[in-house]
């Protein structure tokens, strides 16, 4: 019989990979949605093809705040597998939301956990945490294993953190097989235009288009380890077929500063981008034309920042045999042309009514 897996969070940019990704394994896949006054399902349109003749695919109203109504999804569909990818995911906007975000981020995953518990299906569902890399905080040297200290550094990690420990404590005192996936930055076409890499990829393609005349940024030094989308949410379903949970890091092993983003995309449209001043007035000019393209505006700085990030997957290759796919220079290479083929058409509407 086809397993079932409910994913909370499947319209964001993980949970329609993983969607994708469990429909081709055969699967049932429900997934939650949150009611809002536009459209919220882009990114899992496609996969809805035939809502209303046998689709394998199934969406439901519900929210990580209404404990009643993710008990009540739960014990109707009674899945095989849960992922609990929904979250306030932005770390910068976690200062300004910080209540909601423990709400959403901490209390959402404790929520799940009690309706499994309560509703007796402790034996027959495995659980996956979205849990994260911001919970190390980013002042430590060397790459980052699952023994490594955590020192979260925002709201945003701190209600992790809250997540991490309770699935572990489930673990431990109900025998649910509730695993952590410590995932490092991914990214994809699909990301959210708000978090670093999908702004830059944006702002290359624009620029290149004549649609946007300058990027600005905050912190330019900040290194992350950026892999793709993709490869890691295999990794959160090979977690949940092993014989036993546990805690897996999965990242690429490298790090690259947010500049060397910004390089390699502006590069990527024809731009070679040469950087001049230093500190707050450092700037990203096209080397053969002089025009400024990068500037910083301190508005995207945080009030405690994560400087760097890198992650070491030895566990997740040893164990489940997992590694990552698409490198540094792929990745980014696949969102700036994906920018450039979405743009295109306004590009072209700009010009046909004079705009440009
Ligand atoms: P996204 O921001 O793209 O997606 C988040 C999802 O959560 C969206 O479907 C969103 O709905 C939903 N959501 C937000 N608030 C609520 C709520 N109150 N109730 C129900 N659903 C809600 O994140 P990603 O796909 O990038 O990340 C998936 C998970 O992995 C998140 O938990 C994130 O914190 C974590 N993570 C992500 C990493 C990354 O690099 N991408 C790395 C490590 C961890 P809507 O579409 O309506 O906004
Ligand atoms: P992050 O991702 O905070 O690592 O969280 P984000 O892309 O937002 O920031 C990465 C780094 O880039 C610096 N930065 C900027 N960031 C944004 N968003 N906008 C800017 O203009 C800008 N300029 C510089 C940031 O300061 C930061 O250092 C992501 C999310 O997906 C989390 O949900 C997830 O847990 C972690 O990755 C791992």
């Amino acid at each position: 019989m086809a397993k079932t897996a409910l994913i909370t969070g499947v319209t964001g940019q993980d949970g329609s990979y993983l969607a994708e990704f469990l429909l081709a394994k055969g699967y049932d896949v429900h997934g939650i949605k949150r009611r809002s006054s536009s459209f919220n399902t882009a990114r899992v349109d496609h996969l809805q093809i035939a809502p209303h003749s046998g689709s394998r695919f199934h969406l439901h109203f519900g929210d990580m705040t209404d404990a009643g109504g993710l008990m009540r999804q739960i014990a109707e569909i009674r899945p095989d597998e849960i992922y609990n990818l929904a979250a306030q995911s932005h770390v910068r906007v976690s200062f300004d939301m910080p209540e909601y975000t423990a709400d959403v981020d901490g209390m959402g995953t404790l929520r799940l956990l009690e309706a499994i518990r309560l509703l007796g299906l402790a034996d027959s569902t495995r659980f996956y945490q979205a849990s994260s890399s911001e919970l190390y905080g980013g002042l430590q040297d060397g790459p980052l294993t699952e023994e490594s200290p955590f020192q979260p550094r925002s709201p945003y990690a701190a209600a992790k953190l809250f997540g991490y420990w309770t699935v572990v404590n489930y673990r431990e005192a109900y025998g649910i097989h509730a695993s952590n996936g410590i995932l490092f930055n991914h990214e994809s076409p699909r990301r959210g235009e708000t978090f670093v890499t999908r702004k830059v990829t944006r702002a290359a393609a624009a620029i290149s288009l004549g649609l946007q005349e300058k990027l600005y940024l905050g912190n330019l030094d900040a290194r992350r380890d950026w892999g793709h989308a993709r490869d890691y949410v295999e990794g959160m379903w090979l977690m949940l077929q092993q014989d036993h949970p546990g805690d897996y890091v999965l990242a690429t092993g490298e790090t690259h500063s947010v500049r060397d983003l910004c390089s390699r995309a502006f590069a990527e449209t024809g731009v070679t981008l040469e950087w001049r001043g230093e500190g707050a007035e450092e700037r990203g000019v096209d080397a053969e034309s002089g025009r400024e393209l990068v500037s910083l505006d301190p508005v995207y700085l945080r009030p405690t920042e994560v400087p760097v990030l890198m992650g070491d997957p030895s566990r997740a290759r040893a164990a489940l045999g997992w590694r990552h796919r698409t490198d540094f220079a792929g990745l980014v290479a696949e969102m700036v042309a994906e920018d450039l083929r979405l743009l295109q058409n306004e590009a072209l509407a700009r010009r046909a009514y004079g705009v440009v």
